[in-house]
């Protein structure tokens, strides 16, 4: 298999020059299995790029790379700079170079290091000049996670990369050297956390917990342990009744409390560095707290009490609404579930429980609003949950890449502290004294040769881990690495594929459903179009078609009052039919299909237009990959294609689905006449 770590052997003579002189030796400051996995990985990426083994050494001389912790050895210690100990954070590093042609990576924690040698190694992939460099690298975000969707069976929820790399009929897998390599690439990017059971914890899941699954899960927490990532384990609310045999789950009952402090207490025995647990709890027909009339808060705190002693956390979903809506009562709003529970529960939580929120208030469609709670609990920890899956987004069989979608979510303005409030200030604790916070996301990978089913999804992953990392960092900047890291730095191909990748969301965005108001897939399984597929269901997922107009009134003034929730500046946008942004007014009014949009054009010709427009710049992005055929190894270069065939062909059958609908519905012509059915 191949990703962003192929490390391939560097032809070109000027950049191996510029590196050369410096590779000769490597030395340890410290050890621990953390820095054990950072020389691995610099002896093996050095030998793969330029068939140069470094050889050990035991003191400092000229070309040696000396990757050292602030507690490296005391005769190491005239090499680190201990002021470090304040611009550090705990996995920040340092990269610098010498007179003598050595190289300093120097971790606060050995973490540090690692992710420091991933990221001299990025360097060499991407051809960037070495002499003089001297720099200072902390991550922005405290938590950055990966929630895996797998279940014991060996299926992945809304997976579409193959399987599940930790299952299979009901058992681990045992291919600890592919998890290895998934460790790896994980560690690469940053990522630091990961849950790898599915948050719907069915039967035999919930058993992950009991001796008979520990010793496999410490096994594998002891796997990404050496990659600096902490695991996690989601798990189920009623634990206490079908694994204790008690009668109850009531978080305010002593006998499931002590039941989950010794099930803690056991856990940590077998896993020293557990970092806690994952809840989907009261959603979607998962148990919790709610049977037993107790809050969220009672819930959350009863697991943080149990965790606590062993420095644990809760992670705490918030993706709690009514799935057993009538579609008749357009009074409750599915958007306003997370705000309306969650919001007055601030500053009820433990400081170890972590509210763990979708970027959006519905469920990561293409476009939504961004979720109001960003901001909205100061004193309740926050971390921020994407879904790199694309379980809405084409299912990895389309090509769209969602960094542009992300750095929108986490450049939004919230006004919680005023003006300058951006989500991703509030999740990265700058704005309120958060104990704990950061990012996690839904993975995209499974078992698949390339990981993620369509090799371009890879990018989704690699961006993620990297914005994560830094949400600051640009998406042109982002994608020209995994660009260069995976496919070579040959500016033809780096060009044409950035492109490729920057514009696949809009393009996506432009056949499937328009103006914000999402949904329109085939039910269940989400893929496809199917305008009314969950039109008149129990989902609270509605886009209010008639023959006069569509979209959701969500203001105060004649809709649901969802625009409430937002601090003032955003209400007053997104209430105001002419502040409200184009691409979101479906999400927030209901509008006649002749309205006019800021664009000029009325809402029924905007959806005709965008629709064409898709199809024509889907069919652009197969010409543009087949333009590079010579420059693409063949397995890669067939497999891309032939999805991007596939996307051709289905984004014509959304283009057709969709325009059709609307021109019964509205019975009002295309002004240019295109074939509409
Ligand atoms: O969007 C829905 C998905 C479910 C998922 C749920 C969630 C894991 O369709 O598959 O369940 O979100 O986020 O809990």
């Amino acid at each position: 298999y191949r990703s962003w770590l192929q490390f391939d052997h560097i032809q070109d003579v000027t950049v191996s020059e510029n590196y050369i002189p410096y590779l000769k030796h490597i030395l340890l400051g410290v050890e621990s299995p953390v820095m054990l996995s950072a020389k691995e990985e610099l002896v093996n990426g050095i030998s793969s790029m330029f068939s140069i083994n470094l050889s050990e050494s035991r003191k400092v001389e000229p070309s040696t790379i000396f990757l050292g912790t602030l507690r490296s050895h005391e005769e190491f210690q005239e090499y680190i700079d201990l002021s470090l100990e304040l611009e550090l954070n705990e996995d920040g590093y340092v990269i610098k170079t010498d007179e003598n042609n050595c190289i300093f990576i120097i971790g606060k924690t050995d973490k540090g290091v690692l992710y420091g040698v991933f990221h001299f190694l990025r360097l060499i992939q991407t051809h960037r000049s070495l002499p003089t460099i001297d720099f200072i690298e902390n991550p922005k975000n405290q938590i950055r996670m990966l929630n895996e969707w797998d279940n014991m069976d060996g299926s992945v929820e809304r997976g579409y990369a193959g399987n599940s790399l930790f299952f299979e009929e009901n058992r681990f897998v045992g291919d600890w050297n592919r998890i290895k390599d998934y460790a790896r690439m994980l560690s690469s990017v940053g990522i630091n956390a990961i849950a790898f059971n599915n948050v719907n914890v069915h039967e035999q899941e919930t058993k992950l917990i009991t001796p008979e699954f520990l010793p496999d899960v410490a096994k594998v927490a002891e796997i990404f342990g050496a990659y600096g990532i902490q695991t996690f384990l989601s798990i189920n609310y009623a634990s206490p009744i079908q694994l204790g045999g008690l009668d109850t789950a009531d978080p305010l009952d002593e006998k499931v409390r002590q039941w989950w402090k010794d099930k803690a207490k056991e856990i940590y025995h077998y896993i020293p560095d557990f970092g806690g647990v994952l809840v989907k709890a009261d959603s979607e027909h998962r148990p919790g707290p709610f049977t037993y009339n107790r809050t969220h808060a009672d819930g959350s705190n009863m697991l943080a009490e149990a965790l606590e002693p062993f420095g644990g956390i809760v992670l705490w979903r918030c993706f709690v609404y009514n799935c057993l809506q009538d579609w008749r009562d357009r009074s409750t709003d599915r958007a306003r579930a997370a705000y309306d529970h969650f919001k007055p529960l601030d500053g009820q939580f433990h400081d170890n429980v972590v509210l763990q929120i979708k970027n959006g208030p519905m469920d990561f469609q293409v476009r939504e609003g961004v979720s109001p709670l960003f901001g909205a609990m100061p004193n309740t920890n926050q971390v921020l949950e994407f879904q790199v899956a694309q379980e809405y987004t084409g299912q990895q069989r389309h090509l769209c890449y969602l960094i542009p979608q992300w750095k929108e979510v986490l450049d939004f303005d919230t006004y919680a502290n005023g003006p300058g409030t951006p989500v991703k200030s509030v999740v990265d604790g700058s704005q309120f004294p958060y104990k704990y916070c950061g990012i996690t996301a839904v993975s995209n990978s499974g078992n698949d040769e390339n990981w993620t089913g369509h090799t371009l999804a890879q990018a989704n992953l690699f961006g993620y881990g990297r914005l994560t990392w830094d949400p600051d960092l640009s998406s042109e900047e982002i994608t020209e690495e995994w660009v260069e890291a995976t496919f070579g730095t040959d500016p033809e191909v780096v060009k044409e594929i950035k492109e490729m990748l920057l514009g696949s969301w809009r393009t996506y965005e432009n056949y499937t459903s328009p103006l914000g108001v999402g949904w329109m897939v085939n039910p269940s399984h989400h893929y496809g179009p199917n305008v009314d597929g969950y039109e008149y269901d129990v989902w609270g997922t509605y886009h209010f078609a008639d023959w006069k107009g569509i979209g959701v009134d969500r203001t105060i003034a004649t809709g649901t009052g969802f625009t409430g929730q937002y601090f003032q500046e955003n209400t007053d946008l997104y209430e105001n039919l002419d502040t409200c942004p184009d691409e979101l007014l479906l999400f927030f009014h209901h509008v006649p299909y002749t309205h006019q949009l800021k664009s000029g054009k009325t809402v029924i010709q905007h959806i005709y237009d965008t629709h064409f427009e898709g199809v024509e710049q889907v069919e652009k992005l197969k010409e543009r990959w087949v333009a590079l055929e010579s420059k693409i190894d063949s397995d890669r270069f067939k497999s891309v294609l032939e999805r991007l065939e596939h996307q051709v062909e289905h984004s014509k059958e959304w283009r057709d689905i969709i325009n059709t609908y609307f021109y019964r519905k509205s019975g009002i012509p295309d002004e240019q006449n295109r074939r509409i059915y």
